[in-house]
């Protein structure tokens, strides 16, 4: 299934014209209760994990605009098993459990994702909403300069960071001892050195899969 997200509206349509599912887990399970009613949208309410299925709405000028809704288009053809959030342009998956880096690393290798990469400013902001409506303080990132302090790479080690949004005065690499990154809510949603050992929230990610 692809979702797109409709660029730059939040649109809410009126409780008559939308058909309430209910809570579900994800805005991917919401899209497949649509593609199964054959509908052609669903709005989905991030905070509350609501589904409404629209199957009519074609003038947009019939929509209103609320605070923490998504709106998707619903087309045809399969992101294969991978239950996730449409964020930005990625499909990414909070973990249950705050995991050390290494194990969040295998974990979402193990699903074939890989931990989050930020390698744009839209993409940051996204992160950021994501990360507010789930009520997250940190989430780890793919980068590490593990291999070599202050060489900051990453995953798979051999590719240069490429967009950087690190705090001021980070990294500090502190207690010589920090060669992890995390997306801090404290820090504005900039980035932080942390080490590595600590169970932090993570967030695995499959880049332009099921996207066109
Ligand atoms: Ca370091
Ligand atoms: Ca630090």
């Amino acid at each position: 299934m692809v979702l797109e997200r409709n660029s730059g509206l939040e649109n809410w349509f009126p409780n008559t014209s939308l058909t309430t599912v209910g809570v579900v887990r994800s805005v991917i399970e919401c899209g497949i209760l649509c593609k199964e009613a054959a509908c052609v949208s669903i709005v989905y309410e991030t905070i509350d994990r609501i589904c409404h299925l629209n199957d009519r709405i074609s003038n947009i000028s019939e929509c209103s605009w609320k605070l923490n809704t998504r709106h998707y288009s619903v087309f045809s053809g399969i992101i294969e098993g991978y239950d996730c959030d449409i964020v930005g342009d990625s499909c990414i998956k909070l973990l249950s459990a705050q995991l050390p880096w290494a194990a969040a690393s295998a974990e979402c290798a193990s699903e074939g994702a890989t931990l989050l990469n930020i390698d744009s400013n839209s993409e940051q902001l996204a992160i950021q909403q994501f990360m507010a409506d789930q009520g997250l303080d940190n989430i780890w990132m793919g980068i590490n300069d593990v291999t070599s302090e202050g060489d900051w790479r990453t995953e798979d080690g051999t590719n240069p960071v490429g967009y950087n949004n690190f705090n001021g005065g980070q990294p500090d690499n502190y207690n010589g001892n920090q060669d992890c990154a995390v997306v801090r809510q404290s820090f504005g949603y900039r980035w932080d050195d942390e080490e590595c050992i600590l169970p932090v929230y993570t967030v695995c990610e499959m880049k332009s899969v099921g996207f066109s």
